[in-house]
């Protein structure tokens, strides 16, 4: 019969990548499907160099006998589906913000807690983080260790990919239509995003924060500790693929610039490009396609007892959700979580 798999929203910004990722990293897939709404049902998806695969239909897919499978569709949509596909007994993989503080249903950076993987959750499903904490957690962990994590602020530079396809169309063509003086209205986001900067990603909670912001705080404490205070920023920029973040960090106890820029160094996952001189530092455009996080700009910060600041970009459609979830899935199967 061989290893099924299945990519839900298979024809979005993160499914794509998905399909590709686990082409490129040659997951040992027998039979891929790749699943979105009726809608997008026919479209043509290549998955590596020889096979197509043709969109099916979400509604009308029996998830029976397929091993695994990976969901980037929307909240809603997961919400729906997820469980629908793991009581028949397919391991869901959820890049949605759907089950991801839901308790039974580990949160996963595999280089930071992938240790929850040694057993099959009991609803079958693991959640993938949010892109902006993914990549925060993965340059926190070595120094947490080092140090402990007291309290986090951070501002971040999320690009339009984030979003989604439609988002990165936009961003295109109010581009160019400022060049030819018809800049179309903004849809996708609530100003123009076009040579603007916009501080308001999700929908706004009731103390004024939103939700792409409270999912920092919550989700980096669900994966790394607990006790971490987390205070974020959370800002659209006009970039198409790549989120930076400005992130400060106080300490419990102390630690150095060098240890930590060595730490980092050793940190899986993680590429220090750190020189103190013109484009010695890491941006979204130069990143873009890579499968790192990249820290740049580490240095003391002088504020608190024990602080730290620096730079982190990574690419948001790679470690910060495609990669990841396939990161997952090749722990998960190393772990005998799942199997043909
Ligand atoms: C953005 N981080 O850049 C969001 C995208 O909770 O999975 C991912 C939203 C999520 O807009």
């Amino acid at each position: 019969m061989g290893m099924k798999v299945a990519i839900v929203g298979a024809t979005g910004a993160v499914g794509r990548e998905m399909i590709k990722t686990l082409a490129e990293r040659a997951f040992p897939v027998d039979e891929a499907v790749a699943l979105a709404s009726g809608r997008s049902a026919g479209q043509e998806i290549s998955f590596g160099e020889k096979t197509v695969l043709k969109v099916r239909d979400l509604d009308r897919y029996d998830f029976a006998g397929t091993a695994l499978a990976l969901f980037s569709p929307g909240a809603t949509v997961s919400a729906v589906h997820a469980p629908r596909a793991a009581a028949a007994g397919c391991l869901v993989i959820d890049n949605t913000s759907q089950f991801r503080m839901e308790l039974g249903v580990p949160l996963v950076v595999p280089e930071v807690n992938g240790a929850l993987l040694a057993t099959r959750p009991k609803k079958g499903i693991i959640a993938n983080p949010n892109c902006s904490t993914i990549q925060m957690v993965l340059a926190l962990k070595p120094l947490h260790d080092i140090a402990k994590v007291k309290r986090v602020v951070v501002a971040t530079y999320q690009s339009v990919s984030g979003a989604g396809k439609e988002a990165m169309d936009e961003l295109w063509s109010q581009t160019r239509g400022i060049f030819v003086n018809d800049p179309p209205l903004a849809e996708q986001f609530t100003k123009p995003i076009a040579f603007n900067v916009i501080p308001h990603i999700d929908a706004f909670m009731d103390d004024g924060s939103t939700k792409e912001e409270w999912k920092m705080a919550v989700e980096t404490r669900k994966i790394l500790d607990p006790d971490i205070q987390v205070v974020a920023t959370c800002v659209r920029v006009p970039v198409m693929i790549g989120h930076g973040e400005a992130v400060h960090v106080e300490f419990e106890r102390p630690i150095t610039e060098k240890q930590a820029r060595d730490a980092l160094r050793e940190a899986p996952g993680i590429t220090v490009m750190d020189h103190r001189e013109d484009g010695g530092y890491a941006t979204p455009i130069e990143i873009a396609g890579e499968d790192s996080v990249f820290v740049s700009r580490i240095r003391r910060d002088p504020t608190v007892p024990h602080g730290l600041s620096f730079w982190c970009v990574g690419d948001n459609l790679r470690k910060g959700a495609a990669l990841n979830a396939v990161q997952i899935a090749e722990l998960a199967l190393r772990n005998g979580l799942f199997a043909a």
